[in-house]
């Protein structure tokens, strides 16, 4: 499968703008905090390697993926940021809680971009296993958070 081979979250570097003077909210779903957290450093780290201060990075935390709609328009409502990254970690499980949460936070996210107001990225691992998501966490597949923030900073 190719997204066994390499690192999903290579980027390159030199095309990614600088940050500076601009705000960011990340978001991040309790759920499955191992991978969250992991998923956040990993944001915050490249967040500052772009110029963005640390003043101007917020964090704030939901108890999980589903609710990472809710915070995000509540940014945008109160003009909080220049982009809202939204990281969660959804697992498939033996119910088919995972197909609704995954469909509603992609629809909710969807949705709000379409307003086309700030950028709002969809950092959301939807794997298999616990053992799929850590590898995209800061594993041997990269850190889906680093892609997240790149993926802001050129949308800003
Ligand atoms: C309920 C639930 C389940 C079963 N699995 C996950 C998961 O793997 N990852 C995640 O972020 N959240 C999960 N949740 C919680 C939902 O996202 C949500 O918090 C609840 O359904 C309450 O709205």
């Amino acid at each position: 499968m190719a997204t066994a081979l390499h690192n999903l979250s290579e980027y390159d570097a030199a095309a990614v703008p600088s940050g500076k003077g601009r705000r960011f909210v990340i978001v991040v779903a309790e759920w499955n905090a191992q991978v969250t957290n992991a998923m956040a450093e990993g944001a915050i780290k490249t967040l500052k390697q772009y110029d963005v201060d640390d003043d101007n990075i917020i964090i704030k935390h939901v108890p999980g993926t589903f609710e990472l709609t809710f915070a995000a328009a509540k940014c945008i409502r109160n003009n909080e940021c220049d982009a809202v990254i939204c990281l969660g970690c959804v697992i498939q499980g033996e119910t088919r809680h995972f197909d609704f949460i995954c469909e509603g936070v992609a629809n909710g996210l969807s949705a709000l971009n379409a307003e086309g107001k700030i950028p709002v990225i969809f950092g959301v691992l939807t794997t298999d296993n616990l053992q799929q998501a850590l590898e995209r966490s800061g594993g041997k597949l990269g850190n889906k958070g680093v892609e997240a923030a790149v993926t802001a900073l050129k949308m800003i």
